[in-house]
């Protein structure tokens, strides 16, 4: 039992993940065969739910990769749910308040940190059967992704339990009054990016944010440079490129 590798991954160097949405075991495999730190299994916007989850982080067993779950909300059974199918880390999103992030914490732990319910499933064979050793491995990443939650980012950082913030520019930006868009992000987007690296340091969590390795720069540790979509979207440009040689 190794425990999670992406808490030591994190600690040392930032961490560099890809999204998965399409839900094939083929595709997870791929993507591991890829090397990244991590896999974010995405059950809020991906095409599966949390029941679909386990065959799929099954294909990151015994590999470098650790499975990351995005909750679809901040729901006691869905992060339960994916914590038992072997999610090592669980991402939840829209978090705006303390009240949400410690419903979120609690959910992500066994007593007596949290109210997490046991069960002798998939993830006993990932992370172990010591409720100690599990809760000391396991990791809870809030998603500040609103102007409420921007506003509230330090108490958010601050609760106990929650390992890291990982930014949603795109939700941010919509509640900030500006469009959803690639990076580099509108000015206030950005500064609001710099305001949540700030806040976990003081708190001494985790940052992360939903964009490339260029923010590596900026003191982020999590996070994702691209996406089972994305990857196939990039045929398009051998596609027009094969049809411009035919001029
Ligand atoms: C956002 O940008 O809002 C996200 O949730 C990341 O995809
Ligand atoms: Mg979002």
């Amino acid at each position: 039992m190794t425990g999670n590798r992406l808490r030591r991954v994190w600690d040392t160097r930032p961490a560099l993940g890809a999204w998965c949405w399409i839900p094939a075991p083929a595709v997870v495999e791929q993507l591991v065969w890829g090397g990244f730190d991590f896999i974010l299994f995405d059950c809020q916007h991906g095409e599966y739910g949390v029941a679909d989850l386990e065959p799929l982080l099954r294909v990151t067993t015994n590999t470098d990769v650790t499975p990351v779950v995005r909750v679809p909300t901040n729901d006691y059974y869905a992060i339960g749910h994916a914590l038992d199918a072997g999610a090592e880390v669980v991402v939840v999103p829209m978090v705006e308040t303390k009240a949400d992030a410690e419903r979120a914490a609690a959910a992500t732990r066994f007593f007596p940190t949290g109210t997490r319910s046991y069960a002798g499933t998939r993830s006993t064979r990932v992370l172990g059967t010591d409720p100690v050793q599990v809760n000391r491995e396991v990791a809870c990443l809030a998603m500040v992704e609103t102007a409420t939650g921007l506003a509230n980012v330090a108490e958010i950082a601050g609760t106990e339990g929650i390992d890291g913030i990982f930014i949603g520019p795109a939700d941010l930006a919509i509640t900030l009054g500006l469009p959803p868009g690639p990076p580099p992000y509108a000015a206030e987007v950005e500064r609001a990016i710099d305001q949540v690296v700030a806040a976990c340091d003081a708190a001494g969590v985790v940052p992360g944010l939903a964009a490339g390795s260029d923010y590596a720069a900026r003191g982020l540790r999590f996070l994702t440079v691209t996406g089972d979509r994305a990857l196939l979207q990039r045929g398009k440009a051998e596609l027009d490129k094969a049809r411009a040689a035919l001029h």
